[in-house]
């Protein structure tokens, strides 16, 4: 079993970093604390970890920090609205639907879609468009995992990504914002990079609804609305997919969305960025987010003005 239901940590244990490198001994050990009070946003069970990737030496931003500051607009557009309205959403049973041009299109209980695989700790950058970033510590296992165990057949060329779409539970679903569901897309050679990975959890625990429970895609060379949260569907598709931050503002957002501080299609100035919690953009923004050692050559003889 890789998800242990366990008793809660309680939400003002998990605060900061040293607690944190604390806390991760405690779910080596399997002891955890016995609960004294339940987070705001659902209940979080350790998760069993084999690996750690750290690709930052950037202080990780604190669990209040990632948990409190989302962008979910099926919850609302203000910052705080995840954290204050993602509790009510029923994460447990989940489904997610592997389709499309694949060997092996299934649907998989959320536990058992994991269940083969080692979950990972990956320390990454998260950049919002906003010009906002943060360091996250994200627990999950590789997208390409997931993806091969399909198989894939060779007119997959891209794969497409969609949120639940559940009105009830998701009360931002009633406005028109966004194209419901949420959906969006990688390349198929994207969706196979190393980097990009499903989590299911954040500092050694399972995700709080508002940063995308019970699993959401990871993609830290992109703008984080790539980065598509709550995912029921994982389809193999043969063209470029309709993506929903694209479908509502085409000139602002492309679908290739690579951190690039020299493009800034968008209101916000992308050279710079605020680092959570500062209130400054004095950060310069890194092409690929700092991670184009491992990426930049899948976009080789692109033109990433016009590829934003
Ligand atoms: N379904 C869904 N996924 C989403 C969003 C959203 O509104 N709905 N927002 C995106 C944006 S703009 C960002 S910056 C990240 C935020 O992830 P976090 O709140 O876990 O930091 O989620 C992305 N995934
Ligand atoms: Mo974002």
């Amino acid at each position: 079993m890789l998800i242990r239901n366990a008793p809660d940590v309680r939400s003002s244990e998990v605060t900061d970093e040293r607690q944190y490198l604390r806390r991760r001994e405690f779910i080596r050990l399997a002891a955890v604390s016995p609960a004294a009070s339940t987070p705001a946003s659902g209940d979080q069970s350790p998760l069993q970890i084999a690996k750690h990737v750290v690709t930052t030496d950037e202080k990780v931003n604190t669990f209040e920090q990632i948990t409190n500051y989302n962008n979910f607009y099926e919850f609302g557009s203000d910052k705080s609205d995840p954290a204050r309205y993602a509790g009510q959403l029923h994460t447990s049973p989940w489904t997610v639907k592997i389709d499309g041009h694949c060997a092996r299109p299934a649907d998989y209980h959320v536990e058992d879609l994991i269940k083969p695989f080692e979950l990972e700790e990956r320390i990454y950058r998260h950049r919002c468009v906003e010009a906002w970033s943060m360091v996250i510590p994200w627990v999950g296992i590789p997208l390409a995992s997931v993806l091969r165990r399909a198989e894939p057949t060779s007119k997959a060329t891209f794969v497409e990504f969609t949120t639940l779409l559940r009105p009830s539970e998701m009360p931002g679903q009633r406005d028109p914002i966004l194209n419901w569901p949420y959906t969006e897309g990688l390349r198929m050679d994207e969706a196979m990079h190393p980097l990009a990975i499903l989590a299911v959890g954040i500092y050694g625990k399972t995700l709080l609804n508002q940063n995308g429970a019970p699993i959401r895609l990871v993609v830290p060379w992109k703008y984080g609305f790539k980065s598509t949260k709550s995912i029921v569907r994982i389809r193999f598709v043969d063209r470029m997919p309709h993506t929903a931050w694209s479908d509502q503002n085409p000139s602002w957002y492309g679908f290739y969305s690579n951190v690039n501080p020299d493009v800034s299609p968008v209101r916000w100035d992308q050279s710079r960025e605020r680092r959570l919690p500062g209130l400054f953009a004095t950060r310069k923004t890194l092409i690929f987010n700092g991670y184009g050692d491992q990426v930049a050559s899948m976009y080789a003889g692109m033109d990433l003005r016009k590829n934003y």
